[in-house]
């Protein structure tokens, strides 16, 4: 699964162009067991199966033989800091990180306390385990590295890296069902079409997602137009 939704896309071209390596590998590889088991259950009782500390062990010691000591071992479980634009932007300056891919009923303790440096989550929902979450993290990570997005402009613009919501956009027809696309973005102006954009952005942000604004930095364009917003 991991392995499908990394090959493809511009993830997909990355690799194949060596902007970055990316290795999926399965824990059942590293078992010993006629069966290749990665679970038992859980010491003290109760439901499910845990993710025994014995393959991650042999995992990780694989990977370090193979590639070196990694600069940060991620756990993806729901019990981890949420992951946020900030924590990709840190990760992607990382040379080399490994996600280990817990499962949804836990994985046993010692993990955490001997292999893992940080525990991150993609948000509070129930999943089967890691692995869509790690795909979703190597996404986000990797598309800052140098080269892997196309154009570095619309990284460095992308809504997330401002700390704001995107403006509307809008494309042809000018008229949609009789929905028209509003006059300033057809008036070459390009001056009054960037504080327009500006506007909608802290608009919406302060509509959708006044958390964001509370830690934006905004700039004075952007400080001037949330001031108006206040206003009214
Ligand atoms: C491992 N739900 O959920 C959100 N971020 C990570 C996870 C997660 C999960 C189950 C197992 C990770």
């Amino acid at each position: 699964m991991v392995e499908a939704v990394l090959g493809e896309g511009v993830l997909g071209r990355a690799s194949g162009r060596g902007l970055v390596t990316l290795g999926v590998h399965d824990l059942r590889d590293y078992t010993h067991d006629r069966h290749r088991t990665v679970d038992d259950v859980p010491y003290g009782g109760g439901p499910g199966m845990v993710l025994k500390a014995e393959p991650f062990g042999q995992a990780c010691q694989a990977i370090e033989r193979a590639h070196g000591v990694p600069a940060a071992v991620v756990l993806m479980s729901p019990q981890g800091k949420r992951f946020d634009h900030a924590e990709a932007v840190r990760l992607s300056r990382l040379h080399h990180v490994v996600l280990l891919c817990g499962r949804y009923e836990g994985v046993d303790e010692r993990v955490r306390e001997q292999l893992v440096t940080d525990e991150i989550s993609i948000g509070d929902y129930v999943l089967n385990g890691g692995e869509l979450p790690a795909a979703v993290v190597v996404e986000a990570v990797a598309r800052l590295l140098p080269g892997v997005v196309g154009d570095a402009e619309s990284v460095s613009q992308d809504s997330f890296a401002r700390g704001l919501l995107d403006y509307p956009d809008y494309t042809r027809p000018a008229s949609w069902r009789g929905h028209d696309v509003p006059d300033v973005l057809l008036s070459g102006h390009h001056g009054e079409i960037r504080a327009w954009r500006t506007r909608q952005s802290v608009r919406r942000t302060r509509e959708r997602r006044p958390d964001l604004l509370r830690h934006a930095a905004l700039d004075d364009q952007e400080r001037a137009a949330l001031d108006e917003l206040e206003d009214e």
